[in-house]
């Protein structure tokens, strides 16, 4: 799926029919009288709000977008039929402005909303329309009126609950997809998401929407790496995830570098929840977390999870902060749209699973030399130095097992599933294999 969130396109609506001048001729019928009948109305431009899509990609083929003019009116009262109106659908979270990107003519928030941009024109009279007592064979037939035109802008604003934020290679995207059906690109280099995407997470019965960016460096805001041009898409989430990559020198400077740029941003980000998360723990040593969640926590002043993506540390925990949170935020302002209607995705029942990618266990196994594991939801720790790759297997099979016997049921389910029921949003590059095979 390609992603584009803005388009700048040209509609037009139709212009009117022409009203008819008609005068009634039968055989025996003397003075017939006019029967010309008014024009018809031309097609409106009207734009509707759908579910199943969150791109603009199609007006990047199409930009010009002109209703049906009105049927013109004819003889025997006959009155010209409606043009064709066009309906742009668009997805839910579009904004549309005018040409000079001032004004928010409309911004659609829910499935199904509809809403003409511009109305037809009106059809003309025809002669029937003018016969009075005084001019009983009126030849005045009117001309329909012209419909509008003009140049508007379509800007996305992806609608989620749960956007996250952070520094390229933070680990954003592992995140994403160990959380999720989406299956974004990672790699190791910064910026390898270009474009936003979106993953639902089903977790303790409820299912919740969260966009990964790309990654935010200093002086984004000023158009530095990809910029903050992305930062809209989490706009309207209810909180922020923030994680950090544990693996850097200075976390708490990684920290401040991306609230900086929130902060320059403005657009309510800056104070909207945040949740902290020191990320790739599974790579670092236990007192080194420790000392990197002090760190973090007195750089952020609120409490700092720790988490892997990777192996799945600390996920419920994130995962449950976050869905309090937004349960939260929805009790107090129910106005933003559930997302989950916004882009159709996935299914109920499916709740908590968390898979690890392919390569999790046997990831470098060097980093996992050390031997600290942590069991997730628990973080428990083994410490064990002459860990060598079997240890390390078996650890992680306990660590599976510690996960509850409901989430390895849905996950269960959910792989039976997959084949019939390919979620195109969740679609990434990379092609989803076999889960049980990388647990
Ligand atoms: N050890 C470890 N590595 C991780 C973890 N999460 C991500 N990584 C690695 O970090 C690198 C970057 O991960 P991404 O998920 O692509 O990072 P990102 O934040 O999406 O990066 P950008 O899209 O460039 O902003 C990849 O090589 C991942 O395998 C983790 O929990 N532990
Ligand atoms: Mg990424």
């Amino acid at each position: 799926m390609k992603f584009l969130d803005q388009a700048k396109i040209f509609i037009k609506s139709g212009d009117g029919g022409a009203g008819a001048v008609s005068f009634r001729r039968e055989k025996h019928m003397e003075f017939g009288g006019p029967d010309g009948g008014d024009g018809g109305r031309g097609g409106d431009v009207i734009v509707e709000c759908v579910a199943n899509l969150n791109t603009l990609i199609d007006y990047r083929y199409q930009q010009h977008f002109k209703a049906d003019k009105g049927m013109h009116g004819m003889g025997q009262q006959r009155t010209g039929g409606k043009g064709n109106d066009v309906i742009m659908k668009v997805p839910v979270g579009t904004q549309i402005l005018d040409e000079e990107r001032d004004v928010v003519v409309a911004d659609l928030t829910e499935a199904g909303q509809r809403l003409v941009l511009l109305r037809g024109g009106d059809g003309g009279f025809g002669n029937l329309h003018y016969k009075t007592s005084t001019n009983q064979a009126p030849r005045r037939g009117d001309p329909g009126w012209p419909g509008k035109e003009m140049w508007v802008w379509l800007k996305l604003k992806l609608i989620a609950d749960a956007g996250l934020v952070g520094l390229p290679n933070a680990g954003k995207s592992t995140f994403l997809a160990a959380v999720s059906r989406a299956r974004p690109k990672i790699a190791d280099y910064p910026f390898t998401t270009l474009h936003p995407n979106l993953g639902v997470v089903y977790y303790d019965q409820e299912e919740f929407i969260v966009a990964d960016i790309p990654g935010l460096i200093e002086g984004a805001h000023e158009g530095a790496g990809i910029g903050d041009r992305f930062l809209g898409h989490i706009e309207r989430c209810r909180v922020l995830l923030h994680l950090i990559d544990g693996t850097g020198d200075d976390v708490a400077e990684a920290y401040r570098v991306v609230r900086g740029e929130l902060e320059a941003y403005g657009g309510g980000l800056e104070s909207k929840p945040e949740v902290v998360a020191l990320n790739k723990c599974d790579s670092l040593l236990a007192e080194d977390i420790k000392e990197k969640l002090e760190a973090l926590e007195a750089a952020c002043g609120h409490k700092v999870y720790p988490l892997s993506g990777v192996s799945g540390i600390g996920l419920k925990d994130i995962l449950g902060t976050l869905l309090r949170h937004i349960t939260q935020s929805k009790a107090e302002d129910p106005g933003v749209v559930i997302a989950s209607t916004a882009i159709g995705a996935g299914k109920r029942g499916q709740e908590g699973f968390f898979r690890r990618r392919k390569d999790a266990v046997a990831a470098e196994d060097s980093e996992f030399e050390d031997g600290y594991w942590g069991a997730d939801g628990e973080w428990i720790w083994y410490e064990d130095d002459e860990a060598d790759e079997d240890d390390v297997e078996v650890e992680d099979a306990a660590a599976g097992a510690d996960d509850s016997d409901d989430d390895l049921a849905a996950e269960d389910v959910d792989d039976e599933e997959d084949d019939e029921d390919d979620n195109d949003e969740e679609d990434g590059d990379e092609e989803d294999g076999d889960d049980q095979s990388h647990r």
